[in-house]
C-alpha cells in the first residue's frame, strides 16, 4: 500500500529549468502565424517595432505583439477596444501550468496601463494575472502561475489588453517569446525507518534514497509513505 499527499500550492520559486519533464504546451514568438486575435483598430498589432517605438529589437527574431509599433499610443484607449487574443489550447492533461513571456513596457505612470488575463473556458470568462504600469528598460522575463485557471481545462486562452487616460502617452507596450509550460510535481518516498517529520528521512528514489525535499513547503511536492516489511518509521 502507498499513502499519498501533497503539500503547497503557490510560490513560483520552485519553478526553474532544473525541473525534469517540463513539456512546452503553447509557445508564440510572432515571428511566423500566430492566430492570435487582435483588436483591429488596430491598437494591438504584430510586426517589427521600428524608430519611434522605444523598443526596437524583438527578443527574438523580427517581429513582436505590440501597441503601436513606429510611435506612441493614443489617449483613451480602453481594454475592450484595445486587446490581443491567443487561440485555445489544451491544458487538460497537466496540473501544474506557468505562462511565461518577455515584456518591454513603456507605460505613463499610474494613468496608463496593460492586463494579462487567463481564461479556462475558451475565453467566456477571464481571470487578471499580472497587470503592468510604468516602465521597464528592457525585455523582461515575466513568469506566473496558472495553475488555478488553466489546470485540466482543454480550451486556455491569454488575453492582452490596455488602457490609457487623457494628457500623455508614451511608447507603450512590446510582448514576445510568450510560452505556457507544464511541469510535473516532485515525489518523494519514506525510507523504511526514520521521523516523517525529518527531511531525511525522504528521497528522490522509491526505497527512500536520492535527494532530500528542502522542506516541506514547497509547491507541488508529493510525499509517498511506503508500507516497508518492516517498517519503523515515526511522526514525532
Ligand atoms: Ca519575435
Ligand atoms: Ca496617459
Amino acid at each position: 500500500m502507498m499513502v499519498i499527499f501533497i503539500v503547497g500550492f503557490l510560490c513560483l520559486p520552485g519553478f526553474n529549468n532544473t525541473l525534469l519533464g517540463q513539456t512546452t504546451v503553447y509557445s508564440q514568438n510572432f515571428d511566423g502565424t500566430h492566430g492570435w486575435t487582435l483588436d483591429g483598430t488596430p491598437h494591438f498589432s504584430v510586426g517589427a517595432p521600428v524608430a519611434g517605438n522605444t523598443c526596437t529589437a524583438p527578443r527574438s527574431a523580427s517581429k513582436v505583439l505590440g501597441t503601436v509599433l513606429n510611435g506612441n499610443y493614443s489617449d483613451s484607449w480602453t481594454e475592450a477596444n484595445s486587446y490581443a487574443i491567443s487561440p485555445a489550447f489544451d491544458c487538460s492533461a497537466y496540473n501544474i501550468l506557468v505562462l511565461s513571456f518577455y515584456s518591454y513596457s513603456v507605460f505613463e505612470n499610474t494613468w496608463d496601463s496593460g492586463y494579462v488575463y487567463v481564461s479556462g473556458d475558451n475565453g467566456t470568462s477571464w481571470t487578471n494575472v499580472e497587470t503592468f504600469d510604468g516602465t521597464e528598460t528592457g525585455w523582461t522575463l515575466h513568469t506566473i502561475d496558472i495553475s488555478n485557471i488553466a489546470a485540466s481545462k482543454s480550451q486556455v486562452r491569454i488575453k492582452i489588453t490596455m488602457s490609457s487616460d487623457v494628457g500623455t502617452v508614451y511608447t507603450g507596450w512590446n510582448i514576445d517569446d510568450l510560452s505556457v509550460s507544464a511541469y510535473p510535481p516532485v515525489n518523494y518516498y519514506s525510507k523504511s525507518s526514520g521521523n516523517l517529520n525529518a527531511l531525511s528521512t525522504w528521497g528522490t528514489n522509491t526505497d527512500g534514497s536520492g535527494t532530500a525535499p528542502a522542506n516541506f513547503t514547497n509547491d507541488y511536492q508529493i510525499f509517498n509513505i511506503r508500507n516497508n516489511a518492516a517498517p519503523t518509521i515515526s511522526a514525532n
